[in-house]
């Protein structure tokens, strides 16, 4: 009797362990999923193994379907011939893709010569067609010429400038149609006078095809917004008349503080640029250039293809789409980039001085970049910040 009823209430007990066993473990499953959902949204854009170092000795490195380009002038060559060393002896040596020049001007055969001795890959050198570098119709010069005026008085860098003009017009609509620009998907924009700090023994071009990646950048900053008052009505104007233009998951928080009511300025700084020519050849990108561009904007303002590039992936692009080359080391002008953080700077051989990084200076939009992509910042960002 004794035993029957142990026995009985046993059984009983079992099969309530075995009902609570099943409700913890089905608990602990959903907290473990929300807990990886969050994992996944927090994590890093790229992780670690993309950077995976290639064995020169061992490996056969496979192309990518890409090129680096410059557009500059033939009395740009001292300019290009250090960045072409750089760029050279810090990655291209080993990979030795083609270098595409482009200019709206004939090369000189001094500049094609010394060049061509340069790069490891081959030298193109293409003229740009005039009706690529000229006035449309619709611009009215004079206007524009007294616009160019006001701007010059207002102390605007290049506000009176001509070429310059034309040259921002030619990198936001027109450079990836260059017959010779046609074969490639990707592009490295390099301009004269730039410097590369760190060996980049990866390849770029892959880390973009591999992770479906379209654009990629080193230096992001404010844009001068007297060069580009009504560029931001113009794109409201465009998102008006293509509401399914806007990507569901755009990076526009980045280029906007009140959900794309206004542009907070902060572009990628286009002189560097590895990014995928097909997405400047898309319908939507061709829609958006024409339309801006016949606002006149790029000649009665002096709208820089960096902003417009920069807007252009903010939008349209899904933002897992936009990438951050932070090893790549980088000078332009009076702004680089200097990976911070120890290991990469020791391993990668970077040669600058990690005070010298522009990331998290106030005038970057480096801690903006970090905070809308929830990426993890290095542990001592705050030394190179000043706060
Ligand atoms: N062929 C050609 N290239 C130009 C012309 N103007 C500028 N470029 C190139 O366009 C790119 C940007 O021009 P830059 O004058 O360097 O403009 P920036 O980078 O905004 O200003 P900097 O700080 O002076 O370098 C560089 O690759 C230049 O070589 C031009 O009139 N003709
Ligand atoms: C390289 O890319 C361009 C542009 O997308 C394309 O037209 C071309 O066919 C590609 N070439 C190869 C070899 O895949
Ligand atoms: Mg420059």
């Amino acid at each position: 009797m004794m035993i029957k009823s142990v026995r009985q209430r046993l059984r009983l007990n079992s099969v309530w362990v075995v009902r609570l066993f099943v409700a913890f473990a089905a608990l602990l499953a959903l907290g473990n999923l929300y807990y990886l959902k969050r994992a996944e949204y927090s994590r890093p854009v790229i992780q670690e193994e993309t950077y995976r170092v290639i064995n020169l000795a061992t490996e056969k490195v496979p192309k990518e379907n890409a090129t680096i380009m410059s557009l500059c002038r033939n009395e740009d060559l001292g300019g290009i011939v250090r960045s072409i060393q750089n760029l050279e002896d810090r990655f291209n040596r080993n990979f030795h893709y083609d270098w595409v020049f482009l200019n709206n001007e004939p090369f000189s055969d001094e500049f094609k010569d010394k060049v061509s001795k340069m790069v490891s890959g081959e030298a193109k050198f293409g003229l740009i067609p005039a009706e690529h570098w000229s006035y449309p119709d619709f611009i009215d010069q004079d206007k524009a010429r007294e616009e160019r005026n006001k701007m010059a008085d207002m102390g605007i860098i290049y506000a009176d400038s001509e070429s310059y003009r034309h040259m921002c017009r030619y990198n936001s609509g027109f450079f990836y149609r260059h017959p010779l620009l046609q074969k490639y998907r990707y592009y490295w924009r390099v301009e004269p006078d730039v410097d590369f700090y760190c060996d980049v023994d990866y390849d770029p071009f892959s880390v973009l095809r591999q992770h479906n990646k379209v654009y990629g950048f080193t230096i992001s900053i404010y844009e001068f917004h007297a060069t580009i008052p009504t560029l931001w009505d113009s794109v409201k104007e465009f998102l008006g008349k293509n509401p399914g233009a806007q990507h569901k998951n755009s990076l526009v928080d980045f280029i906007s503080d009140d959900h794309g009511n206004s542009y907070n300025l902060c572009h990628f700084w286009s002189n560097f640029e590895v990014a995928d020519m097909d997405f400047w050849r898309s319908k939507v990108y061709d829609d958006f250039f024409k339309h801006l561009d016949a606002t006149g904007g790029f000649f009665y303002e002096r709208w820089g293809d960096a902003p417009v590039h920069s807007i252009a992936a903010a939008l349209f692009l899904d933002r897992d789409q936009i990438h951050f080359f932070d090893r790549i080391g980088y000078n332009h002008g009076v702004y680089s980039m200097c990976p911070v953080d120890d290991n990469v700077w020791v391993n990668s051989k970077c040669s600058c001085d990690k005070n010298s990084d522009f990331t998290f200076r106030g005038y970057s939009c480096g801690q903006r970049y970090y905070k809308v992509t929830n990426r993890e910042k290095p542990s001592n960002w705050k030394q190179y910040a000043d706060l």
